[in-house]
């Protein structure tokens, strides 16, 4: 026996807002899985009410979030088939599939159209089926103040309007986890907790304690609690369930971060539960999400991709960083200034509503990196951010920063151990030196600038010394990134 071949873990995931099933099948096996991408995060797959204009907003992504029935026959991604084709698909390539949960409520408003295209009504959904006793009860609506003075009213009434289930029901629980079981028996490996800050870790452990308790293998749970100080409901409340396995989305590291991406990334050399962030091996880290990338969610600052370079370079420290597990953010365009604010709107549409996907037309390479409204963004495609989770795979196994340079400023540089070494220049001029890092000798590709294929580099190569010593030269807002999985000369 030769011994086992060394795996390389998958330590990275992304989330494609508003992807259809059948696109995201084929960018799991062109893309997402030969990049070393560990999982999808979808857009919320059961049936949903249908609106067509929101908010003055044409088919608005947001109707995704008022769930009408835990069908998976038609969503606005697809059909249940086609959900199905999608998860073996990706898993075959090494991708799991996360399923955004929405199990706080059902829909806003007093009855509609499903996406599915079935009726219903307030506190009356047949295809569960619920009816007014599966809601809290009497009806109240979240105040701004009961988030600092009561947690009872943020769990027990509702969020923006939406019917608030009483998850402490059994029947209720019995429905959700019923739901959640039938995905991961499709192959599904991990869930979403949407507006889990909306329900009691009470009712929540027990959703998912019976989840787990069905299946041979734990799905990864991680849960949506909103952290603001001085709140009655907080994050750590939560740190317990599921055995004490479930994350939270760390909604600090994206503020943080812009925030030193405002004035010196210099300082972001503590960065991490020092600054107030959950425990690393509990939070999921993002430099932006659906919901904060567009205003809503609380607001806050975040950066997304209208900032240009910088957005590639937050990514960039993010993904070599070792805090959390991180999510990187794939958008379809739109606009924020002014009168042009597309908070509300949904991905590109055809006239009936339904999506226009990156992959449509049977294209060879999706219709991506178009930043004009219409238009898919597509950011896990662009070169420093698809790379660089090469980047946290290779160097997975160092989960520690070492030879940290900075100039007090905005160029930066460490290293994680003998795995990888990285160079942020966030100023209007080159930085060229000679860095000291840990790595082995020899020639090493800069990931940033190209792709290695077929063991050749597309972009520079950097040479590292016996003793770890490197010139490194990086442009204006540009980075550099060496790893020992991008050795040029290697297969
Ligand atoms: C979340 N966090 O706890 C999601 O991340 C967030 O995106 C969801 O809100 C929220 N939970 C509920 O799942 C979004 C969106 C809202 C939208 C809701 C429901 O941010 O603006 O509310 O989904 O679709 C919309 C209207 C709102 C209306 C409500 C009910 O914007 O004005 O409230 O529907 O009809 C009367
Ligand atoms: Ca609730």
């Amino acid at each position: 026996c030769a011994g086992h071949a060394q795996t390389t873990p998958r330590t990275a995931f992304v989330h494609l807002l508003e992807w259809k099933w059948t696109d995201i099948a084929k960018e799991c096996e062109a893309h997402l899985g030969p990049k070393g991408f560990a999982a999808v995060q979808v857009s919320p797959p059961n049936e949903h009410n249908w609106v067509s204009v929101g908010d003055g907003a044409p088919f608005p992504w947001w109707m995704r979030y008022q769930p009408v029935s835990y069908s998976l026959d038609r969503s606005r991604s697809g059909t249940r088939a086609e959900f199905v084709n999608m998860v073996q698909r990706c898993n075959a390539v090494g991708v799991g599939i996360y399923v955004d949960a929405v199990i706080n409520h059902m829909s806003g408003g007093n009855g509609g159209t499903s996406s599915a295209g079935n009726g219903w009504g307030h506190h009356s959904y047949p295809r569960v089926p619920y009816g007014s006793n599966d809601f809290h009860q009497p009806v109240c609506g979240i105040g701004d103040a009961d988030y600092r003075s009561d947690a009872g009213r943020v769990w027990g009434c509702e969020l923006s309007g939406l019917q608030d289930l009483n998850t402490g029901s059994p029947y209720v629980q019995g429905k959700i986890a019923d739901y959640l079981v039938d995905l991961a028996n499709i192959g599904v490996k991990g869930f979403r907790v949407d507006a889990a800050k909306h329900i009691s870790p009470g009712d929540l452990g027990a959703i998912i304690s019976a989840v787990n308790g069905r299946l041979a293998t734990k799905p990864y749970w991680y849960l949506e609690v909103i952290q603001a100080d001085g709140e009655a409901v907080q994050p750590n409340q939560y740190f317990g369930l599921g055995d004490g396995l479930v994350n939270v989305l760390e909604f600090k590291y994206g503020s943080s971060v812009a925030s030193k991406f405002s004035g010196r990334i210099s300082e972001l050399k503590t960065f991490g539960e020092s600054w107030g962030l959950s425990p690393s091996s509990k939070g999921v880290a993002f430099i932006d999400n659906h919901d904060k990338q567009r205003g809503h969610g609380g607001g806050g600052t975040y950066m997304t991709y209208h900032w240009g370079a910088q957005y590639d370079l937050a990514n960039v420290f993010m993904l070599a960083w070792p805090y959390g597990y991180p999510q990187v953010m794939s958008s379809y365009a739109f606009n924020n200034s002014g009168t042009l604010y597309d908070s509300s709107y949904g991905p590109p549409y055809n006239s009936d509503g339904s999506t226009k996907g990156p992959w449509d037309g049977g294209v060879t390479t999706p219709a991506c990196l178009n930043q004009t409204r219409g238009g898919w963004v597509c950011e896990h495609r662009f070169r420093p951010i698809a790379n660089m989770v090469g980047f946290r795979n290779a160097t997975a196994a160092n989960w520690t920063v070492n030879n940290w340079w900075d100039n007090g400023n905005n160029q930066i540089a460490f290293g994680r151990g003998d795995k990888g070494f990285v160079v942020i220049n966030k100023e209007a001029s080159t930085l060229s030196r000679s860095f000291q890092t840990g790595l082995p000798a020899g020639q090493y590709c800069d990931v940033i600038g190209g792709d290695v294929v077929n063991g050749v580099c597309g972009g520079n190569l950097v040479t590292v010394a016996s003793g770890g010593m490197a010139n490194i030269t990086v442009a204006a807002f540009s980075a550099a990134a060496i790893h020992v999985n991008a050795k040029s000369g290697s297969t």
